[in-house]
């Protein structure tokens, strides 16, 4: 693996600069800083291995050397920060057609923010952003996903890559530039509208989460909802088991399915 990675790229900027490290603590927080720096629009920060890698709410990313695709996207979108969590929609969308495309894996999404395959997790993603209320500086879209990993930590049991899945070995520069390309012009959809409307069929399509029953757990409770449906924000449409219809947004809370994690 090199920093010639994606050569070839047909992006406009999408991966058009890229940072790429054999060994960091996490490409979000060096994303951040280059953000700071001055970094263009699209910019994305690589690694081959995260001694820290971050998952939501504090929580750890294991990504081990050589195995997965660590990476970090910075983006400088004219949108609202309380619109920001719709572009984890988005990338997770793009980064699930991706892995579909190259590995013919039945990828799906678990909603917000994670892509299974054998309702097993293969990539999670972590949206930050530095914003005022009003405008935002940047955002850095984290993702990493599983491609070629064989073992995985006892503390994460519903992990998988798409190796172990689709019994093959898959090239990460690969699964990053069809990303790069369908991200980006999704992306474009997406800020042009100021909406997921253009992709919510797709997005619907892909998703495992809809029309099901699951556990929601937030800060303060847990309960049994039913999935019936997700708005154009990217906030989903529960009814709980007492019959109460109501809406609900990513921030916000954990959806895991009745009997495990989907
Ligand atoms: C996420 O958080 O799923 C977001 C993960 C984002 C990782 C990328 S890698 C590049 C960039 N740089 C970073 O530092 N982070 C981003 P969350 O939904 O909170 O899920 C975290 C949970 O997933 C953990 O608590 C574990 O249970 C589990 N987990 C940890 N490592 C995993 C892995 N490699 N594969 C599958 N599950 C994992």
């Amino acid at each position: 693996m090199n920093k010639e990675w994606l050569s070839g790229l047909t992006t406009n900027y999408i991966g058009q600069d890229l940072e790429y490290y054999e060994e960091i603590d996490s490409t979000n927080i060096r994303a951040k800083a280059w953000a700071k720096e001055g970094a263009k629009e699209g910019s994305i920060v690589i690694a081959d291995y995260q001694n820290a890698g971050k998952g939501r709410l504090g929580r750890v990313w294991l990504s081990p050397k050589a195995t997965g695709i660590w990476m970090s996207l910075i983006l400088r979108p004219m949108l609202l920060p309380i619109e920001i969590p719709q572009i984890t929609l988005v990338a997770g969308l793009s980064m699930c057609k991706a892995i579909q495309n190259l590995t013919g894996l039945d990828a799906k999404i678990k909603w917000p923010n994670d892509i299974v395959v054998n309702k097993k997790k293969v990539c999670g993603i972590l949206t930050e952003m530095s914003a005022t209320e009003k405008e935002i500086s940047y955002v850095v879209v984290g993702i990493g996903v599983n491609v070629n990993n064989q073992t995985f930590d006892s503390s994460i049991p519903y992990a998988t890559s798409l190796a172990a899945e689709g019994k093959s070995y898959y090239q990460r520069e690969q699964i990053i530039k069809r990303f790069a390309e369908i991200f980006e012009k999704q992306y474009e959809l997406y800020t042009q509208d100021r909406s997921l409307k253009s992709i919510l069929k797709e997005y619907k399509n892909n998703c495992i989460t809809l029309n099901k029953e699951v556990r929601i757990s937030n800060t303060h409770e847990e309960y049994t909802a039913y999935i019936e449906d997700i708005n154009t924000d990217g906030s989903l449409i529960i009814t709980r088991s007492d019959g109460r219809c109501e809406t609900i947004f990513s921030g916000e809370v954990s959806v895991r399915g009745l009997y495990g994690y989907v």
